[in-house]
């Protein structure tokens, strides 16, 4: 199923309509052997009269590299194609045309004789240098999603020859966010079918869902468990997996990038969207714990108004109905993503990169920065106030009956896009674009809370890590805790009249209740006792202009992206029977004493 493979992948192979520059590439099939025997599928792009010898660019992909066009065809790379380079893509093990067994996010194991996509990287990039003619000894990585934690993972332990890597969309630590997991609720639409996708045959597969509408479907497959008994049969390793692991146990921990990454051992670009459907934590993440630990300034972060790998792409200027005003993707390949590679693998350019470059949202401009998220940034907070509103001051009255509520029913959960929920990467998909949609569609929802400010008056801007601060009670012993903030455009909004009235995600999280206290061990709520829920909501950088509103929304559900909470505590949610899933009374408290608020960094102008 290679066109699933070919939209999601996003690497050589994604936006052509390019005409030939004047080097020619020429393609060469070869198996690499790696330590253990194991011959691994690599297409090699030479450029056939580059005038001198020039740096290897690498990328390694679950999805299938027999396709990979010529790489001056397609815009993600076609710069540097155009200037010369060497473009090596390859399969890594288990996958199409490679040989050996296939472990979903095989983890850096450091262990002596073991493989993982360290060394078998380590092994493609031995081979390569010394049997691809004309090369400079230089190698960089890059990759988008998978084959962007295959770079992490590369970099972690990083052959001599490797001198540069962008981590691009990289998934990190699985559990607490990113593809499978977000602070330890499931992702269950997206687990279901990139677990089958993957682990059913050598080569993408769509699940053959028998319903268009997924909402459906998943309502209907009921508990957890019935996944393996009436579809998988516990033929699909990954999804075992999830269902023996529920909380973030030594499994998850061994798994996760936060154990084997540590300083930038050669100079990284994070590259990550802020409306990334699948992984937006992981450049995140990734950047702030390298950053710590980097004495020699190699460590780099550029994020931008984009989902999963739009930076890829031709010419992109919108995400959904969102206009970004100019073309951003080109911006990244000519102006960030050439000069990087450019610098560390030819010695070109002057090296001065910006620490952080991130297209602030709102006013739709480049900014740059030498910290992020700035350190001068005030951590203002937001909260959430009576009769809907929300305010920077804090809440005076001390009235215990100050909190509004609403009924979170496992039979009617909130859908998390507006339905048809098409199959994740299925024909008519809207998956993508799914972070900007109008969240009107939720509108009227007894289960949804909303709280909006005035008319602004001015331009209020948020940069940084915004994070919610939620006071809760629930009437059940579990509870998902879903936070949206939101910017309402006016009601007319003449310059862009698509966007009127239009209400845009500009961050959201889930946090399962179970784990405010460890993801480690999990403990029940104390049915209606009022807790403190802290919930990451991932870094932005937007303006709210003048004439909009800023909107705080609240829900327990966000349907079949996430499973349904069942509401009543069991050990484990993958055990659940029909019979937990259960009715629930939700509290969100706005007194002085339990103020529930967004943490708004602000820098002052
Ligand atoms: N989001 C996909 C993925 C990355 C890493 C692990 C699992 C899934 C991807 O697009 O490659």
């Amino acid at each position: 199923m290679k066109k699933i493979a070919s939209i999601i992948i996003c690497c050589w192979f994604a936006a052509a309509g390019f005409a030939q520059t004047k080097i020619e590439y020429v393609r060469r099939e070869v198996m690499i052997p790696m330590r253990d025997g194991v011959k691994l599928y690599t297409v090699i792009y030479t450029p056939s009269n580059a005038k001198e010898s020039v740096p290897i660019l690498m990328q390694r992909t679950p999805y299938g590299s027999e396709d990979a066009p010529n790489p001056d065809s397609i815009s993600y790379v076609k710069d540097m194609a155009e200037e010369g380079y060497i473009f090596v893509t390859q399969d890594i093990r288990g996958r199409y045309k490679s040989e050996g067994q296939f472990v979903m996010n095989r983890p850096v194991t450091d262990k002596q004789g073991d493989v993982d996509e360290s060394t078998d990287t380590y092994d493609a990039i031995e081979w390569l240098i010394h049997n691809v003619a004309n090369n400079n000894g230089k190698v960089g990585q890059l990759g988008i999603s998978y084959p962007g934690w295959l770079t992490l993972a590369a970099a972690a332990r990083p052959h001599p020859a490797m001198k540069a890597a962008s981590e691009q969309a990289t998934m990190s630590d699985l559990f607490l966010g990113d593809d499978f997991h977000h602070n330890g609720a499931f992702r269950l639409s997206y687990a279901f079918d990139y677990s089958f996708m993957e682990e059913a045959s050598k080569v993408d597969t769509l699940f053959p869902f028998d319903h268009y509408d997924l909402y459906n479907w998943f309502l209907k497959l009921g508990p957890l468990s019935n996944a393996n008994e009436k579809y998988f049969h516990s033929n699909l390793p990954s999804w075992n997996l999830f269902m023996q692991h529920a909380n973030y146990d030594s499994f998850w921990q061994y798994k996760s990038p936060l154990r084997y990454v540590d300083y930038p051992r050669i100079p990284m670009l994070h590259v990550g969207g802020v409306w990334d459907q699948e992984d937006m934590m992981g450049p995140q993440l990734m950047y702030s714990k390298m950053e710590k630990l980097d004495s020699n300034n190699r460590n780099y972060i550029c994020i931008g108004p984009w989902n999963h790998g739009q930076w890829s792409g031709f010419n992109v200027t919108h995400l959904g109905a969102y206009q970004t005003g100019s073309n951003t993707s080109g911006y990244f390949q000519k102006n960030i993503q050439k000069k990087w590679f450019d610098y560390w693998l030819k010695g070109k350019g002057d090296g001065n990169f910006s620490e952080a470059t991130i297209f602030q949202t709102g006013s739709n401009e480049w900014k740059t920065y030498t910290t992020w998220p700035p350190k001068e940034a005030a951590n203002n907070k937001l909260y959430v106030t009576a009769n809907g509103k929300v305010s920077f001051d804090k809440p005076t009255t001390t009235s215990p009956a100050a909190f509004d509520e609403y009924v979170s029913d496992p039979k009617k959960p909130v859908p998390y896009r507006q339905r048809p929920i098409e199959q994740t990467y299925g024909p008519g998909s809207r998956w993508r674009p799914w972070l900007v949609e109008d969240q009107r569609f939720v509108d009227g929802r007894p289960d949804v809370l909303t709280w909006q400010s005035d008319t602004l008056t001015q331009d209020v801007t948020v940069t940084g890590n915004i994070i919610a601060h939620l006071f809760a009670s629930s009437t059940g012993s579990d509870a998902d805790w879903v936070v949206k903030l939101i910017d309402v455009y006016p009601d007319q909004n003449p310059a862009e009249p698509k966007m009127s009235g239009y209400e845009l995600m500009i961050a959201s999280e889930v946090f399962r209740g179970r784990y405010r206290k460890s993801f480690e061990k999990p403990e029940p709520i104390v049915p209606g006792k009022i807790a403190e829920y802290k919930i990451d909501l991932h870094q932005a950088d937007h303006v709210f202009l003048k004439g909009h509103r800023i909107m705080v929304q609240v829900q327990s559900s966000w349907f079949p992206i996430i499973d349904m909470n069942p509401q009543k505590y069991v050990a484990s949610i993958y055990d659940a029977k029909a019979a937990d899933y259960q009715k629930a009374t939700q509290r969100i408290f706005r007194n002085s004493m339990f103020a529930t608020y967004i943490e708004f960094p602000q820098i002052s102008k």
